[in-house]
């Protein structure tokens, strides 16, 4: 992208919106063979696959599919490379218990999260208000993911326990 500053005053509103525009443009996410996998993630990680592996592919053979070690950050074309495994986290806030779970998940909007909650593994619940995104902390692994700590406030004296699960779907 080029955009010359000399010949546009960046004065003038007109021009601070094209420039803008330009950049929104060039920060976006590309997805040119819409298989919901960001297209600078398949050319790096699936490589002279990234065109012919999709979403629901498994060229690696570890039994995760495309998308879930896109969406949870782990290696395509690597069999030892799985997502990771949840671990079970908890903290004090403002006389709240919460209770959760931290995973990675992917940076950025391309992915839809969504945490259910159970209290017998048979029946699940959408956690809606009960389960939110209570942190979120980029780490620096080259993956474009965070880490994510999902997790529901423990009502005082509650002899309940929950069961989480997360899925992960296209945006
Ligand atoms: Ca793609
Ligand atoms: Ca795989
Ligand atoms: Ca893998």
């Amino acid at each position: 992208m080029v955009y010359n500053l000399t010949s546009h005053d960046l004065g003038l509103p007109d021009n601070r919106t094209s420039l803008k525009a330009l950049l929104l443009k060039e920060a976006g996410v590309q997805d040119l063979d819409e298989d919901g996998l960001r297209d600078d993630w398949e050319v790096l990680y699936l490589q002279e696959l990234a065109l012919t592996s999709g979403s629901n592919d498994d060229p690696d053979g570890d039994g995760y599919n495309n998308f879930t070690e896109y969406a949870f950050g782990s290696n395509p074309r690597v069999a030892t490379s799985i997502p990771q495994s949840f671990a079970w986290a908890s903290r004090d806030e403002n006389g709240d218990t919460w209770r959760g779970l931290v995973m990675k998940r992917r940076a950025g909007a391309t992915v839809e999260y969504d945490c259910l909650r159970s209290q017998d593994l048979a029946t699940w619940l959408s956690a809606d208000s009960r389960v939110e995104w209570v942190k979120l902390e980029r780490i620096f692994d080259g993956t474009g993911t965070f880490l994510a700590y999902a997790a529901s406030v423990i009502e005082p004296g509650s002899e309940k326990r929950d069961f989480l699960r997360v899925e992960a779907k296209r945006k």
